[in-house]
């Protein structure tokens, strides 16, 4: 449960390795790890920080949906990948106003500098809801997780719908050792605003019950791992719901996993606090196919977090 992720955070704070990284932030890591969380006592969303359903929900929908705009996520009022995007709008030739390299870094140390920021990523983002044009080239991610979990594109120029098949081979043949979607496209790779962190996962069914491992590449253990934690118990259970499944064990296999140099106060603060019981998930039940839920279709029930705490984003 949700001690296995504290305990992570404890061992990369007394062992990790102080390694720098693309963003220039500098982390604390580890290689290779693993956590356990048993579906059927509770689903987990840790209570230890508030952690926002609503952006781990309409994130995962919006993958599921097989699209790689930002826009669908700013009409939900969900902000995680604004920066991507906008990295790509500042380095493009038709951005015009004031330089925004390095704007991750910069905003934190330069209050001037963060002024400008917040003022040109509300331009940005009002543009992407307003402009479909200017949405079509710059609110969009490339080949990132949507495109490859629904329209993985082969080299007779034919989409797989990997999403659709791993359904159907735990429908008609549980004990497939098979049960496999992979967002690493190596040939897709340079057309991504940033290769998958979610690597591969796959699917185990024993005893009428439905488990997931995901192998994630990299993982920002503070601010990211709690939301992948609650977006593959989530898909877990939407699939098991599909299948006529409980719900059995997520497993989470990571990589490099780091806590970034300017999150380890807020992990302390973290450490500190008493874990409390899991909420639980209600699915709206008339509806089966993974395909068709909106986010009214969730709720969480019986969740009472301690108070959530801030961080920034390294990009
Ligand atoms: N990049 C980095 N550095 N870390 C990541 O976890 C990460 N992701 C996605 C893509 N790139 C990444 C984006 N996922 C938040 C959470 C998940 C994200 C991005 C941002 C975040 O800031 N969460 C805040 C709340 C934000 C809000 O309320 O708007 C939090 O307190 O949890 C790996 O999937």
């Amino acid at each position: 449960g949700e001690q296995a992720y504290l305990d992570l955070c404890q061992h990369i704070l007394d062992n990790g390795f102080k390694k720098g990284d693309r963003t220039n932030t500098g982390t604390y890591s580890v290689f290779g790890h693993q956590m356990r969380f048993d579906l059927s006592e509770g689903f987990p969303l840790l209570t230890t920080k508030r952690v926002p359903f609503r952006l781990v929900a309409s994130e995962l929908l919006w993958f599921l949906k097989g699209d790689t705009n930002i826009r669908y996520l700013l009409e939900n009022n969900n902000n995680i990948w604004n920066e991507w995007a906008f990295e790509k709008w500042i380095h493009s030739e038709k951005y015009t106003g004031p330089d925004m390299t390095n704007f991750g870094i910069r905003s934190q140390e330069d209050e001037e500098f963060n002024l400008l920021y917040q003022e040109q990523m509300n331009l940005f983002k009002e543009r992407i809801c307003k402009d479909e044009e200017f949405a079509k080239t710059f609110g969009d991610l490339g080949s990132v997780y949507g495109k490859q979990w629904r329209k993985w594109k082969t080299s007779r120029n034919e989409t797989i719908d990997q999403v659709q098949e791993v359904i159907e081979s735990i429908r008609h043949n549980p004990n497939s050792r098979r049960h496999i979607v992979s967002a690493w496209n190596p040939e897709d790779l340079p057309e991504m605003a940033l290769p998958p962190c979610h690597t591969l996962f796959q699917f185990y069914v024993a005893d009428g019950k439905l488990s997931c491992q995901l192998y994630q590449r990299s993982a920002d253990v503070f601010l990211g791992v709690p939301f992948n934690i609650a977006s593959y118990a989530l898909l877990t259970h939407l699939i098991a719901h599909e299948c006529n499944l409980e719900v059995g064990e997520f497993v989470h296999t990571l990589g490099d996993a780091h806590i970034y140099s300017n999150h380890v106060e807020q992990v302390q603060t973290q450490l500190k606090r008493e874990v409390r019981a899991f909420p639980s998930l209600k699915i709206n039940q008339e509806k089966s196919s993974i395909f068709d839920f909106e986010l009214t279709d969730f709720e969480i029930v019986d969740y009472n977090p301690h108070p959530s705490i801030k961080a920034p984003i390294a990009v």
